[in-house]
């Protein structure tokens, strides 16, 4: 070979591998060669994995994947154990040499793993244990995690089990591939080429989620497209190609289940959940679904919640609904995860209808319903309290959602982590059984003892080539799978594993990376929503700043609903002169937050209508802090703008330039939020700006005027106005 062919053919490998490589597909798994390489490399020499299942070969096929592109080169699979260096992974059951080890399996459940650095026969081994083999496949993952983020890989010594049952992604995606509140393309499912063809994406969607743990995704929306037709024969055959490729990787599939499917879809009259006929449909269905999916995962439900049907419509409750389709689940061993979100225009303040319409029916749930509410009361808004159904429902199992697509942040736009978000609801104590009662642990299930416990996420993937829409979307969906692992992890060591294993171990990359992680999400909540406002974007796509009453002359309900502004002051009454929402909340934080004074300033206008001139802790009055956080806002995403450019060195163009040209359209975003707040909220306060902060360039008629496109992903609904309390 000539010199010049050698040189081209070398050119276009390390074109192609460039091109291919940093376009974001392969997330957090890029399996790139370690500069450190020759220190893990006597450690990994070859693989001995004995198992003969399909998640056995998924397993190997993913070890031999990570240490062939970590350590560069090849790995030799051996029969036998003749090697130092050798890394053996298994089950007691397919290796006499894991039986004789005495390891501490029985702390690793069904789905957990053991990692140890051990000698045999003079020769050093890793083990890679788990008493299944999806809690091998785990505990490869993690080992590949472990020399991804160039940890230590000798004397390993780790027992690792899921704190929380069920970990699920739940995909808002309809049936026609649109994807309700997605903001990265189209749904990945694309139920008409199945169950025919099905796309290799889907082993890799199945990968990703494996390598966090994640064992459940519900593939369709439980708002108003949910089609009962997922229902059908011919579309069960569908889910049941998808659920082949989940299976291996630990993964159940799940649907949504409409509750009157069985008058759109069955040929009833009714959906009454106490109709004989109806449950007799429901049973039959779910024997249906069972013959062709046999793991089947059961149902999430939206019911009575923005114009879903529901039991209410027979004058039934959520537990007669949910019970029913529980009793037709049980046999098969499914699960109903029948949701919290019940929003509907009643003259009750929106934040209290959760726990309101739940509370009654504690204790009434069967063993195999899981309520699953949002983290806060009212909508995945950038900051709320958490929601008192935490805490709430003692006798009822009680499943967390999150929301990882941003809906309320900036979609895909705006760079916000959320792994600090959802520390701070987890983390957060909610006083049900004295100190110690922390979200988390109602969540886990150790606070009142419950063994089904649940925690979901609103995915945020579609057909963007990178999943997310961004690159910096892929760290929620990375942080939101580590957190329902464990729920006690540290959202800033999460940041710092995914920015290692996304970009680079560089000290001088990851920590300021890392650190303006840590700092967006408060950030976004400055130049959105400071001070516990919420729910200030526009009705309808939810993207932009919308505080004021509109053209018509009518607010536009949301955000007038939610800031109650006007001459006097700003902020919502939820103590007991009030909505007295604080009443759902254990007794100290009730009285905690029932005093503005005692209240955390960051939700002290989500608990409390105050005047302008209403003094903060450090002195300032209520608008200066109110105009002084919008400011901040602005100046902190310059900030990140500022530091990311210092950046490029570090990072491939294609990730670079898309996370700077989000970042400037962020910092004009910020700018566009501040200034249309000040000036809406100047309107009526009269009162002049703090010192250090400019007015805002345009005047109010211009931010009212503003027409923000329609949204991708926005159903464009529009909810019946809310009448005041
Ligand atoms: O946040 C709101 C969204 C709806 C969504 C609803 C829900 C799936 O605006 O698009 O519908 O919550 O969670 O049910």
């Amino acid at each position: 070979m000539t010199r010049g062919v050698l040189f081209a053919g070398l050119c276009a490998a390390v074109l192609s591998g460039m091109a291919r490589a940093e376009d974001g597909y392969d997330l957090w798994l890029r399996y790139r060669p370690l500069e450190t390489a020759a220190r893990y490399r006597p450690l990994a020499t070859s693989v001995v994995a004995p198992g003969q299942t399909p998640t056995a070969a998924v397993a190997r096929e993913e070890l031999v994947r990570g240490l062939s592109g970590l350590l560069g080169r090849p790995e030799k699979l051996e029969a036998g154990l003749r090697r130092s260096g050798t890394i053996l992974i298994g089950t007691p059951a397919q290796s006499a040499v894991i039986a004789a080890l005495d390891l501490p399996l029985d702390r690793a459940g069904d789905e957990g793993f053991v990692l140890r650095s051990v000698a045999v026969k003079g020769r050093a081994l890793t083990v890679i244990a788990g008493n299944t083999d999806v809690g091998v496949l785990h505990g490869t993952f993690a080992y590949l995690r472990l020399l991804q983020t160039r940890a230590r890989a000798d004397h390993l010594d780790v027992v690792s089990a899921p704190k929380i049952k069920l970990r699920m992604l739940d995909h808002w995606d309809n049936v026609d591939r649109t994807i309700e509140r997605g903001y990265a393309g189209f749904s990945i499912f694309n139920w008409w080429e199945l169950p025919g063809h099905v796309s290799p994406q889907f082993k890799d969607y199945a990968r990703a989620n494996a390598s966090l743990g994640l064992n459940g995704t519900v593939l369709t929306n439980p708002s108003g497209t949910a089609f009962a037709v997922a229902l059908t024969g011919p579309w069960l055959k569908k889910t049941a190609a998808l659920a082949a490729v989940m299976r291996p990787y630990g993964i159940k599939v799940y649907l949504s289940a409409r509750f009157s499917a069985p008058m759109e879809i069955g040929g009833l009259k009714t959906a009454d959940p106490l109709d004989p006929a109806v449950r007799q449909w429901w049973k039959d269905k779910a024997d249906e679904i069972y013959r062709i999916i046999p793991d089947f995962g059961g149902f999430l439900v939206k019911a009575n919640s923005e114009g879903q049907p529901g039991p209410q419509d027979y004058g039934r409750s959520h537990a007669d609904g949910a019970n029913m389709m529980a009793d037709a689940l049980a046999p098969h061993g499914g699960v109903v995860l029948w949701r919290a979100f019940v929003y509907s225009a009643k003259p009750e303040d929106r934040v209290r209808q959760a726990y309101s319409e739940f509370k009654p029916y504690d204790g009434q749930f069967r063993n195999n319903v899981i309520v699953q509410s949002k983290n806060g009361p009212l909508d995945f808004q950038p900051r709320e309290p958490f929601s008192p159904v935490f805490g709430g429902l003692p006798q009822t199992n009680t499943g967390m959602e999150f929301q990882i697509t941003k809906e309320y942040l900036g979609f895909e736009i705006h760079l916000v982590y959320l792994g600090t978000q959802w520390q701070e609801v987890l983390r957060s104590e909610t006083f049900a059984k004295g100190p110690g009662s922390s979200v988390a642990r109602v969540v886990d299930g150790s606070l009142f003892d419950r063994k089904l416990t649940s925690i979901a996420g609103a995915s945020n993937i579609g057909t963007a080539r990178n999943w997310c829409g961004s690159i910096f979307d892929q760290a929620n969906w990375y942080a939101f799978g580590r957190l329902a692992w464990d729920p006690d992890l540290d959202a800033k060591g999460i940041a710092e594993e995914w920015v290692k294993m996304t970009f680079t171990t560089d000290p001088a990359f990851t920590s300021p990376v890392v650190a303006m992680m840590m700092s967006s999400r408060e950030t976004a909540v400055d130049y959105m929503v400071p001070l516990g406002l919420a729910h200030q974007m526009a009705t309808s796509h939810h993207y932009g700043p919308a505080p004021w009453v509109n053209d018509a002359g009518r607010p536009d309900w949301n955000p007038v609903y939610y800031n109650r502004a006007d001459a006097g002051g700003i902020g919502v009454d939820r103590t007991a002169t009030g909505s007295n929402a604080v009443e759902q909340y254990a007794a100290p934080l009730a009285k905690q937050f029932s005093d503005p004074a005692k209240t955390p300033e960051s939700l002290l206008l989500w608990f409390h209508h105050l005047p302008w001139g209403y003094r903060m802790a450090n002195g300032d009055t209520l608008w200066d802090a109110l105009v002084t956080h919008y400011d901040r806002g602005v100046k902190e995403v310059a900030a990140m703008q500022a530091g990311w450019a210092a950046l490029k060195p570090y990072v491939d163009d294609e990730r670079f330039t898309l996370t700077s040209d989000f970042l400037a359209m962020q910092k004009e975003n910020a700018v566009l939020w501040r200034d249309a707040s000040i000036a809406y909220y100047q309107s009526l306060s009269g009162l002049p700006l703090p010192k250090n902060v400019a007015a805002p360039a345009e005047p109010l008629s211009y931010y009212k005027a503003l027409r923000l496109p329609f949204a991708p992903g926005s159903p464009g609904r529009t909810a019946a106005p809310f009448r005041e309390e």
